[in-house]
């Protein structure tokens, strides 16, 4: 499968579809091999995907520290923890459930819902905790995947949910839990609607790394990061508003939205600022912007509501 949408790449370094399938597929079998061996081995693959033709937001974060610089709970709650721990999470093979308000509920393995070409979006990734970067994901739009499945006219919302596997995951083991497992997020369904909204699959041309939340995690640029919830295995629509594991932690710092907002702040911290990951040793700090850059796509969608308490 491609590759890299570099100039000048010739017909012979483009990987033939089926040969990236039976790659697959000799990964699958070969996964308890891999386990007992070498773990983590596994090397990245090239995605097939359209480039990034939207304005650029500004130069796209090192690939070194977009993958080193993590927040994922459940490996730990050091930004290096994700990195060191997740190649032990099993991505292969990977199966997704759709279900809750929909008239095309199932289970479904990954290769089945990721579209053979995906897009890149280049997109700024702002944490509630005051940094920010900028990844060139790979995937497709949340959209896509939702109209196949049939939305009833109930659905209002859509609830994700993390894997549960604490024999690989080291966060999710042990006394102390800051979150409770399944990691859950959520969205509006007209949020979760919105072409900005994708699931990814990958990032700088290449599958996900672990730490990045292979094999599928959600993407809302306009949110704080938390919201882009990582190694989902189920999405399901609802007429309430799902809970959120942020939000349960700790409502009165953590919203449903968590709209990038600079003008209301953490009750810890401001957000009218944010601190620019690999921008030098001085960390170079940007103004933070309203939907973190995104608004001229995205304020229609709270026309009339109050974004200090729907923070
Ligand atoms: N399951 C799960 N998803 C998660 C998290 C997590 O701890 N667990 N952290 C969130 C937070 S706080 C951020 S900022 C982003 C970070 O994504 P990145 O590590 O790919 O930059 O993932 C989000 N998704
Ligand atoms: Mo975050």
């Amino acid at each position: 499968m491609l590759i890299r949408h570099t100039a000048g790449i010739r017909p012979s370094e483009i990987t033939p579809k089926q040969a990236y399938l039976d790659r697959r597929q000799l990964l699958a079998g070969a996964g308890a091999l891999a386990l007992a061996g070498a773990a983590g081995a596994r090397p990245a693959a090239a995605l097939e995907y359209t480039p990034w033709t939207g304005p650029a937001p500004d130069k796209p974060t090192p690939k070194e520290l977009v993958t080193s610089y993590n927040n994922f709970y459940e490996f730990g709650l050091d930004k290096g923890d994700p990195e060191k721990y997740a190649d032990a999470l099993t991505t292969e093979p990977w199966t997704v459930t759709i279900d809750g308000l929909v008239a095309n509920p199932g289970k479904h393995a990954l290769e089945d819902i990721v579209p053979a070409t995906q897009e890149e979006r280049i997109y700024r990734l702002r944490c509630v905790e005051a940094w920010s970067m900028v990844v060139p994901w790979v995937g497709f739009p949340l959209a896509d995947l939702l109209r196949r499945a049939e939305p009833l006219g109930a659905a209002k919302y859509v609830a994700f949910e993390t894997v549960v596997r604490p024999d690989e995951m080291r966060g999710q083991r042990g006394f102390f839990q800051l979150l409770d497992w399944p990691y859950v997020e959520g969205l509006r369904l007209d949020e979760a609607m919105h072409p900005l909204t994708i699931l990814a699959t990958g990032l700088y041309g290449e599958e996900l790394p672990n730490q990045n939340g292979a094999p599928l995690r959600l993407v809302v640029p306009w949110k704080y990061g938390f919201k882009s919830i990582k190694s989902i295995v189920r999405i399901t629509l609802t007429e309430k508003q799902p809970p959120t594991s942020w939000n349960r932690q700790a409502p009165n710092e953590y919203g449903f939205y968590a709209n990038v907002n600079p003008q209301v702040d953490h009750p810890r911290w401001s957000q009218a600022a944010e601190r620019v990951v690999g921008g030098g040793l001085l960390s170079r700090k940007r103004d933070t912007e309203m939907f973190n850059g995104y608004g001229e796509q995205v304020a229609e969608l709270y026309a009339g509501m109050d974004l200090a308490r729907n923070f």
